[in-house]
C-alpha cells in the first residue's frame, strides 16, 4: 500500500486528492492546524473512527507549516511514498494585507519540507503547488517557458518555492517537480474567491436573502478549471520516471464579466441589476490576463481537463442552490454529473471502498 502525506489536507484541492488517493488505495496522512472550531469539514465524509474497528486509512496529525517543528519525525514516522504540499496563505487580495506572514507560510513552508525531506533520508517524492500567479504581467498564453512576471507577494512567495524545489531538485536529486497549476474551482472552493463568491450570491439572490453582491475587477480574466481534474494531475506529475514541471490549465480563458453572465444566466437573471462595484476588492497590481498553454501536460501526462467553463459554473450553481435549500434548475446538477462519467466512477469507487468492498 502506497503511503502519501498531505499539507493543507482541510483545504479545497486537500480534500479532493484525498478521495483520489483513497480510491486509489492509499494510506493519506494529512496535516491539520489546530483550530478552536472544526476545521476538518471538507474531509468529514471520508473520516473512519478507529474505535469502531473500522477499515482506517486516512490518518490526521497536527502541526504548522509556518514553522519545521516536527516535520522531520512526521516523516521518519510515516515513511510516506509521496508528500504533497498544498499548505498556503492562498488569497491573493490578502496577501497584500499580510505580506511578510504570506511569504513565510506560502514560500518559506516549501523549504521547510524540502530540508525535512533531506534531513530525514526520505525517499518520498515531493509535489510542489505552484501558481500561474507567478506568470503575473506575462503575455498570454503562458507556458513550462514563459517568464515569471509576478504581480503580488503571494505570488512571489510561490515564486520562491518554484525555485527552492528545482534546486533541491538539482542539487541533492530530489524527486521533486511544480505543478504550475491555473484557477481551479468547485463547489468546495472557498467563500472568498471569486468564482464561489459569485455562485453563492446567485443562490442567496434566488433565495431571496441577498440584494446585491460587491465585487471589485470584472476585467480580469482567468483559465477557470474544475478541481477534481485538477488533483489528478498532481498525481501524475508523482507517477513519472524523471521529476519534470508541468502547467495545468484548460486552455480557455473567460472574464468575470463572463463568470457573471453565465452564473446568473443560468437562473434566468441579469447580474447587472444585483452587482456593484466596491474598490475594496482591487488589487494594488492585478494579474490581467491568464490562459494556460498546457499542451506539454497533454502529451506527456496523457491528462486532459473533463469539465470546461460552462459546466464548471453549473455544478457550481447547482451546489450552491442546494446548500441554500432549493431545487437545482430544472434537474440540472444530475444532468451536468452525468455528463461528467470521471466524477461517477470515482464517487463509485470511493463509496464501494467505503463500504469495504473493495
Ligand atoms: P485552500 O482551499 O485555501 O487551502 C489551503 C490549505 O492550507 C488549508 O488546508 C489550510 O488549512 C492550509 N494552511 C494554511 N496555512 C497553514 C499553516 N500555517 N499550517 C498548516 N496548514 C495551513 O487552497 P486550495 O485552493 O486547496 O489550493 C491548494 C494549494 O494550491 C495552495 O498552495 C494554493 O496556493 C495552490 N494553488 C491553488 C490554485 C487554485 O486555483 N485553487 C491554483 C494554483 C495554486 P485551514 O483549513 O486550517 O485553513
Ligand atoms: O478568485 P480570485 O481571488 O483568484 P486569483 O486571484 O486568480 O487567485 C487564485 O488562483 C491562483 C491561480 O492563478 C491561485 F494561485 C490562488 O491561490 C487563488 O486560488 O480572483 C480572480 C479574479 C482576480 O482578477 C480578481 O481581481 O477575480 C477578480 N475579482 C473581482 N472581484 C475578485 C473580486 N476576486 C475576489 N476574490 N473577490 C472579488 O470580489
Amino acid at each position: 500500500m502506497k503511503k502519501a502525506l498531505i499539507t493543507g489536507i482541510t483545504g479545497q484541492d486537500g480534500s479532493y486528492l484525498t478521495e483520489f488517493l483513497l480510491a486509489k488505495g492509499y494510506e493519506v496522512h494529512g496535516i491539520i492546524r489546530r483550530a478552536s472550531t472544526f476545521n476538518s469539514q471538507r474531509l468529514d465524509h471520508l473520516y473512519r473512527d478507529p474505535h469502531n474497528g473500522d477499515d482506517v486509512r486516512l490518518y490526521l496529525h497536527y502541526g504548522d507549516i509556518g514553522s519545521s517543528g516536527n516535520l522531520s519525525d512526521l516523516i521518519r514516522q510515516v515513511q510516506p511514498d509521496e508528500i504533497y504540499h498544498l499548505a498556503a496563505q492562498s488569497h491573493v487580495r490578502v496577501s497584500f494585507d499580510l505580506p511578510d506572514y504570506t511569504g513565510d507560510v506560502t514560500g518559506l513552508s516549501t523549504v521547510r519540507i524540502l530540508e525535512a525531506i533531506r534531513r530525514a533520508d526520505s525517499h518520498a517524492r515531493f509535489y510542489q503547488a505552484s501558481s500561474s500567479e507567478m506568470f503575473g504581467s506575462a503575455s498570454p498564453p503562458q507556458h513550462e517557458e514563459t517568464p515569471f512576471e509576478p504581480q503580488s507577494p503571494y505570488a512571489a512567495a510561490k515564486l520562491y518555492a518554484y525555485w527552492v524545489t528545482r534546486n533541491y531538485r538539482d542539487g541533492y536529486g530530489l524527486y521533486a517537480c511544480n505543478g504550475i497549476l491555473f484557477n481551479h474551482e468547485s463547489p468546495r472552493r472557498g467563500e472568498t474567491f471569486v468564482t464561489r463568491k459569485i455562485t453563492r450570491a446567485v443562490a442567496a439572490i434566488v433565495a431571496g436573502r441577498q440584494q446585491h453582491l460587491y465585487l471589485g475587477n470584472l476585467d480580469a480574466r482567468r483559465d477557470w478549471g474544475y478541481a477534481p481534474d485538477y488533483v489528478e494531475a498532481m498525481w501524475l506529475m508523482l507517477q513519472q520516471e524523471q521529476a519534470e514541471d508541468f502547467v495545468i490549465g484548460t486552455g480557455e480563458a473567460h472574464s468575470v464579466r463572463e463568470l457573471l453572465d453565465e452564473a446568473f444566466g443560468y437562473v434566468g437573471l441579469d447580474w447587472n441589476q444585483y452587482v456593484r462595484i466596491d474598490e475594496k476588492y482591487y488589487r494594488p497590481t492585478e494579474v490581467d490576463y491568464l490562459l494556460a498553454d498546457p499542451q506539454k501536460a497533454f502529451a506527456r501526462l496523457k491528462w486532459q481537463p473533463r469539465v470546461h467553463f460552462r459546466e464548471l459554473v453549473r455544478i457550481m450553481v447547482d451546489a450552491d442552490l442546494e446548500l441554500a435549500g432549493l431545487a437545482a434548475p430544472g434537474e440540472g446538477r444530475s444532468i451536468l454529473e452525468e455528463r461528467y462519467d470521471g466524477w461517477h466512477r470515482w464517487q463509485d469507487q470511493v463509496a464501494s471502498m467505503e463500504k469495504g468492498t473493495r
